[in-house]
């Protein structure tokens, strides 16, 4: 049976791309199940299929994943490059720091990407962000479109590797991808001046193989991102710069908020921890005690 990947999902059809370059449109076959959960195929998957016409097939069964996202949904990545706006929409913070937690919590390597570097005039605001992120030692790009800085380091970043790109709607995602990718021409969409937000242009997640070798899959932009069955003392984890001082705190399961001797409030008091992905961490942590909350009541 052929060994295949779904490299892009549309209402129920999964186009399945084998090893010598053939794509089929393929519906799924039963219940496929890993670890005794049900699952449903994503795009990045391994799959084998079974051919039932000239390009078309069924998927008939998955291969176990090496990674997971659910939003943007996809499969087997290495590498997430989180793209943030500077402008237009502005840049915010939060939503960043939510789908890096996501992100860690699935082992992959993280690169953040800010666009639109054209529309600023001070570059104290792009250091003032590397500031924030220098600690978890997350690399920040800064790029644009319309003057190519940052668009060769990118590429750099990406060979080899299987990236998602993943942001919210309109900060450019598709628009760096069709930098990178010369012969394909994805379609990019306007943000609405009235309310500074993108208009969802792309709705699928799509895989594309880039020619330095490497895959990147551009997805749909998201809005907001819950912590999906985490529990209080995962989300440490889930920042690097907290998670490599949890440590040497005094009690093992500090949750770094009121318990004495915790080395993370001693960074954060140091200047050590930025205080905004602090706080960003307590924001977090009480919404997955409330939602634990909700649970079980
Ligand atoms: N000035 C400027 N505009 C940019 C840049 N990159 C993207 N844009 C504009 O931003 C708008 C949105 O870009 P898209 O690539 O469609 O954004 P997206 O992240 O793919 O959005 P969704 O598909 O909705 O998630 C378009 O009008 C682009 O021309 C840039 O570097 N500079
Ligand atoms: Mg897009
Ligand atoms: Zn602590």
């Amino acid at each position: 049976m052929p060994i295949g990947q779904i490299v892009k999902a549309i209402s129920g059809f999964y186009y399945v791309r084998t090893d010598d370059g053939k794509l089929f449109k393929c519906r799924a076959r039963g219940v496929f199940k890993f670890e005794k959960k049900k699952l449903t195929p994503l795009v990045g998957d391994l799959v084998e299929m079974e051919q039932t016409g000239l390009d078309e097939g069924v998927v008939t069964s998955v291969q176990p994943r090496t990674s997971e996202l659910i939003r943007p949904p996809i499969a087997n990545t290495d590498q997430a490059v989180v793209v943030c706006s500077l402008r237009q929409p502005r840049y915010q913070q939060m939503p960043l720091d939510r789908f890096l937690v996501h992100g860690e919590r699935e082992g992959l390597k993280i690169v953040i990407v800010l666009t639109k570097k054209d529309l600023i005039r001070d570059e104290e605001e792009i250091e003032q962000i590397r500031a924030v992120y220098e600690p978890a030692n997350y690399p920040v790009l800064a790029t644009s479109i319309k003057t190519q800085e940052g668009i060769g380091e990118l590429k750099q970043c990406l060979k080899g590797k299987v990236s998602v790109f993943a942001g919210q709607s309109g900060v450019g995602k598709s628009s760096l991808l069709n930098q990178l990718l010369p012969d394909r021409v994805l379609e990019t969409g306007k943000v609405s001046a009235k309310i500074g937000r993108g208009r969802h242009t792309t709705r699928q997640v799509e895989l594309l193989p880039l020619a330095e070798g490497g895959q990147v899959a551009d997805t749909p932009g998201f809005s907001q991102l819950q912590f999906k069955g985490m529990k209080p003392d995962e989300l440490g984890q889930c920042f690097p710069e907290i998670h490599v001082r949890s440590s040497d705190c005094r009690f093992r399961g500090c949750l770094h908020i009121n318990e004495p001797d915790c080395a993370v409030k001693d960074a954060l008091e140091q200047g050590a921890i930025a205080g905004s992905r602090y706080q960003h961490y307590k924001h977090f942590l009480t919404e997955i005690k409330e939602a634990m909350v909700r649970r079980y009541t």
